[in-house]
């Protein structure tokens, strides 16, 4: 069997080489030295939820059929997967929690180095709220939107729905939700009830506890709404930007910074205060002064707003260090690999960790908070400077790689890009050309990167496929990355990949709005919390044709998925109707009652499902399927 290449990035492959020359251990090292992984874990039906296990069901049926507590394969599956649900939803509300609470200290004036730079959303946010913000002061409306947002982790009453989830989907959905009873009332409160029954001796019937599991996936759907939404009302509704990506964006002459992590808190401020010492880098040899760069969802989120050239994605952050020319990776939460300070050691890397609940052994730690956040960030780009002093110029190897991406498209954008031909109606021309078939539906994707797939190539087999079939496509997090690195968020990739009706359309949006060429081929919407973004110009479409979510030609894929947060994230896209790839075999295979809910009586009760496929040409051929099915339900 010829083993699977590690990526096809040509950044990576060229510096691997390089790490291996100098003993460096990476990512793929550790993968290799992995094999075989545990099959029961692969199937997902060991079990160590009580000191009695750990418990391991035999999937050829010889062995052990029960725990020793007497839980079966579905009961373990169920329950295991339902975890990494909460545990992805803890993250990503996580982060919303801290953006809500920074939004109430600028409402009530007690956070200096954070202001409201979108007004305008804001207030339409809290009209969606029902907060009637006409005539109010926009500190107040900032106050009540906090409030009505911090509400969503707080509200004990059972019956009342959380505020994101109700006013941002359709009214179809909700009613559907509510019915199902999975509908969240309070994000902490879902995700400590699916840890408390999961618990040793409580919820054993596999369907039920997937049922939790669907709820805590729409407390993540919740939290990671606000924390988009409130995101561009503290630092601005991304709109189209031209940037660059892969690690020929760090420069040789300049004091390199990677941001890598989730939370805009921090990584905005640092970018405000590294354009005000410039000069100090300057005079420590840095003749470029500083440069920052992104990584991961901390990347998309200054790509989005500030077209800060975002450095790699999930599976090479590691590499950026082995260049030899990053002077400090500052990390805040999340997908941040340990593994990242035993590779500064070989280099004059500083790792800063910044967050009191995320550090790691070796990492500098520079402590951020809120309300001394500009002190915090100057710290950071000191020690990055220092750092620099040290850097070993024969160390440097910096891959002469990078490619031109646009990025920006928030609902926002779209919107304003596509009223440029219906200034009135603006969602006509799109719908009208989903109708006509000139696009033949829409694919989000999504997720990560993951060692069991070579990095990148899953994202782009399938989508040059689905785009010679005319589907608009949208995409975000570690996903959003490669599309940027491999230049496919170009107009030239439109004109080279487009479908013709697809391609026409694209060129006459951009046309119109000005870009002088069509839209890019894949339209960047940010990180992973932003997922919410597609879901809001989903809503708007269903809305417009009078249909709900599970009609429209719509779907998702998350080829290279390894993360518990893209656990939720597929989940809750299956549970708003829609259908799901996953490139990468789910550990629940152990489990026919789970993989059959999940890939099957969904589409029943919700409209969307699962579909598991690791061959991506077949991949994209069955969400072809898929749209064409959607297509013929609605008669067009
Ligand atoms: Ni999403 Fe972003 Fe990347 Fe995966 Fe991790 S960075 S939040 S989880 S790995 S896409
Ligand atoms: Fe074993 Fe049951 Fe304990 Fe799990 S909960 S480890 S199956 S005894």
């Amino acid at each position: 069997m010829s083993k699977m290449k590690n990526t096809i990035d040509p950044a990576v492959n060229y510096l691997l080489p390089l790490a291996k020359k100098a003993g460096i251990e990476t990512v793929w090292d550790r993968f290799a030295a992995m094999k075989p992984q545990c099959g029961f874990g692969e199937l997902g039906v060991c079990c160590r939820i009580c000191w009695k296990g750990p418990c391991r069901i035999d999937p050829f049926g010889n062995g052990p059929q029960r725990g020793i507590c007497g839980a079966d394969a579905n009961t373990i599956v169920a329950r295991n997967l339902v975890r990494m649900m909460a545990a992805g939803a803890a993250a990503h509300s996580d982060h919303g929690r801290h953006i809500a609470l920074t939004l109430l200290e600028v409402g009530e004036g007690h956070a200096p180095a954070y202001r409201i730079k979108d007004e305008q959303k804001l207030r339409n946010i809290a009209e969606k709220l029902n907060l009637a913000p006409a005539g109010k002061d926009i500190r107040q409306v900032a106050k009540e939107v906090a409030l009505a947002s911090l509400d969503d982790y707080s509200r004990q009453k059972r019956s009342i729905p959380c505020n994101w989830a109700k006013v941002t989907l359709t009214a179809e959905r909700v009613d559907k939700l509510v019915d199902l009873g999975v509908m969240p009332h309070n994000i902490d409160a879902v995700i400590a009830e699916i840890m408390a029954r999961t618990h040793v001796g409580c919820d054993a019937d596999a369907v039920n506890v997937l049922l939790g599991g669907l709820k805590g996936a729409l407390a993540d759907y919740t939290g990671m709404c606000l924390s988009t939404e409130l995101s561009d009302v503290l630092f601005g509704t991304p709109e189209p930007v031209v940037t660059k990506a892969n690690l020929g964006v760090l420069k040789e002459d300049a004091v390199n910074i990677a941001i890598h992590g989730h939370n805009p808190l921090l990584s905005e401020i640092i970018c405000d205060v590294a354009l005000k010492m410039n000069e100090e880098a300057k005079k420590a040899g840095a003749k470029e002064g500083i440069n920052i760069v992104g990584i991961c969802c901390t990347g998309n989120e200054v790509m989005m707003r500030r077209g800060i050239p975002l450095a790699t994605n999930y599976l090479s952050q590691e590499m950026a260090i082995i260049t030899g020319a990053v002077d400090a990776m500052v990390v805040d939460v999340q997908c941040i690999m340990p593994a990242l300070t035993s590779v500064a050691e070989c280099f004059h890397t500083e790792i800063i960790t910044t967050m009191p609940e995320n550090k790691i052994t070796g990492a500098t730690h520079v402590e951020f908070r809120e309300d001394s956040a500009v002190d915090s960030a100057k710290k950071i780009v000191e020690v990055a400077i220092e750092a620099f002093k040290k850097r070993d110029k024969r160390k440097v190897n910096i891959p002469d790689y990078k490619q031109t991406a646009i990025a920006g498209f928030s609902a926002e954008a779209i919107v304003a890009a596509l009223s440029k031909l219906d200034a009135k109606d603006p969602l006509k021309p799109l719908i009208d050309n989903i109708v006509n078939g000139n696009i033949q539906g829409i694919a989000l994707f999504a997720g990560c990167n993951n060692t069991k797939a070579t990095q990148d190539d899953n994202f782009i087999t399938i989508a040059k496929e689905l785009a010679k079939n005319n589907v608009l496509m949208l995409a975000t997090g570690c996903g959003a990355g490669t599309f940027a690195k491999t230049g496919l968020m170009t107009q030239e990739a439109t004109e080279a990949y487009a479908g013709e009706s697809l391609k026409a359309v694209l060129t006459a949006i951009g046309k119109a709005a000005g870009l002088n060429g069509p839209l890019p081929l894949v339209l960047h919407m940010g990180s992973c919390v932003d997922n919410s973004r597609a879901v809001n110009v989903a809503v708007a479409i269903a809305n417009k044709l009078g249909v709900d979510l599970d009609k429209l030609p719509l779907v998702a894929s998350a080829p290279e998925l390894m993360s518990e947060k893209a656990v939720a994230i597929g989940t809750w896209a299956v549970t708003l109707g829609i259908p799901t790839h996953i490139g990468i075999v789910p550990q629940i295979m152990g489990s026919s009652v789970v993989a059959e809910f999940l890939t099957e009586k969904a589409k029943d009760l919700l409209g969307g499902y699962f579909i598991v496929e690791t061959n991506p040409e077949q991949a994209a051929a069955k969400l072809v399927a898929v749209i064409k099915e959607r297509r013929k339900g609605l008669g067009i």
